[in-house]
């Protein structure tokens, strides 16, 4: 695929808070949006997708755009983000998996040996042109709001397919990658493949940033993090700094990772509760002292909400204060909203960053 022809479909917002503090600069105030900010947590989302199952929905390009706009209008966030989910580029290039509600994705016959590799399918770009369609949809939808892109990186891509399923220790996902390095990068190769395959039909669309979520990379140890993983996360990076879009790499307890994780090529690294972000942004310049002043994403623990809300005012005080500290900051979540949140204390949240933050 080409980038030049349709980079002109790209929106210039140029002063939209996300995309400033995403470039270092200052934004108006500081961007909030959540990771999981379309979905079960509105009642609006249960009633659009009731009978529905959820791979039909992410290749429904109407039901896409309604979705992904669900969080815009309610919570007035800074940015929408694609309502999708990391398997669909592999069901839609042919691999047996669902999505079970109440687990999660389901692989129908799990990949574990060189020949399972060698015959996975390798995603087409039309396989997923519902979702570019989803995509001219939203940005007629979204107005001056950014809409922010993703695919999953290959180790958490990786980890499900070998698996079969979700994991607590990727013991099977670790195996593979010790006791047979070549079957692993050849796997890892492929999934980098399709990944960039989903990534540049979604930019080719429009879309004005794109999250690479390596959700579960934090089970590795920095070592075989840089040995198994990073190098491919890396070219996924490498192959779309064409694309002048903002690029945010995000994991879940990845605090000894971080500037491995920027150092693959991202602008913006989201960080989980763990760590605090001024701590986190210290790690990443001194994982590279080179580099410009990191930008940083999250981090507030998504059980906090369910806490009161003084609770959750003293917590997102706190980490504003921690992201002035860090440099560049896009307020967020350290993971995804959970199913039961309240989705009225995601507004308030949103207002709250917005008042404290307002220059
Ligand atoms: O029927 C349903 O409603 C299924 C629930 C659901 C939803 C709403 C799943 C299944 N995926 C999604 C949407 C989704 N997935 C989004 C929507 C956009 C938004 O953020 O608002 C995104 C970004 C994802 C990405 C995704 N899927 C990730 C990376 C983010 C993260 O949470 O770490 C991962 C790991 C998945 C796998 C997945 N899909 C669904 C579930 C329940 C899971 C996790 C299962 C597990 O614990 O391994």
């Amino acid at each position: 695929m080409t980038n030049s022809a349709p980079v002109s479909a790209r929106r210039d917002l140029a002063d939209a808070p996300l995309l400033a503090a995403a470039r270092g600069e200052t934004p108006r105030h500081t961007p909030v949006w959540f990771m999981r900010q379309a979905g079960r947590s509105l009642p609006e989302y249960r009633k659009v997708r009731e009978g529905v199952p959820m791979l039909q929905s992410c290749l429904t390009p109407d039901l896409v755009c309604e979705i992904t706009a669900q969080p815009v209008r309610r919570h007035g966030v800074d940015a929408a983000i694609l309502f999708s989910d990391i398997v669909l580029p592999l069901h839609a290039a042919g691999i047996g998996l669902d999505i079970v509600a109440g687990t999660g994705p389901v692989v129908a016959e799990p990949v574990r040996t060189a020949a399972d590799v060698a015959a996975l399918p390798q995603l087409a770009p039309e396989q997923v042109g519902a979702v570019g369609d989803a995509i001219g949809l939203l940005l007629a939808e979204l107005g001056r709001t950014p809409l922010i892109g993703f695919a999953g990186a290959p180790f958490t891509l990786a980890s499900y397919l070998v698996e079969g399923g979700p994991s607590r220790n990727h013991e099977r996902t670790k195996a593979l990658m010790h006791s047979e390095p070549r079957t692993w990068h050849a796997l890892l190769e492929k999934l980098a493949d399709t990944t960039l395959t989903f990534l540049q039909v979604q930019l080719a669309a429009g879309v004005d940033a794109l999250q690479l979520f390596d959700s579960w990379a934090g089970a590795l140890s920095l070592r075989d993090y840089r040995e198994f993983v990073l190098p491919h996360s890396r070219r996924i990076f490498e192959s779309l700094t064409e694309w002048d879009v903002p690029k945010i790499h995000f994991g879940v307890g990845t605090g000894e990772l971080l500037g491995a994780m920027r150092s693959a090529g991202a602008d913006v690294v989201g960080v989980d509760w763990r760590i605090p972000l001024d701590t986190a942004a210290q790690r990443l310049r001194d994982a590279e002292p080179g580099r410009d002043a990191p930008v940083v994403q999250g981090n507030l623990d998504p059980a906090v909400l369910f806490a009161g809300w003084d609770a959750v005012e003293r917590e997102v005080r706190r980490i504003l204060a921690e992201g002035e500290a860090a440099g560049g900051h896009i307020f967020n979540l350290g993971h995804g909203v959970l199913p039961s949140t309240d989705p009225t204390v995601l507004t308030r949240v949103v207002e709250l960053v917005h008042s404290i933050t307002r220059r």
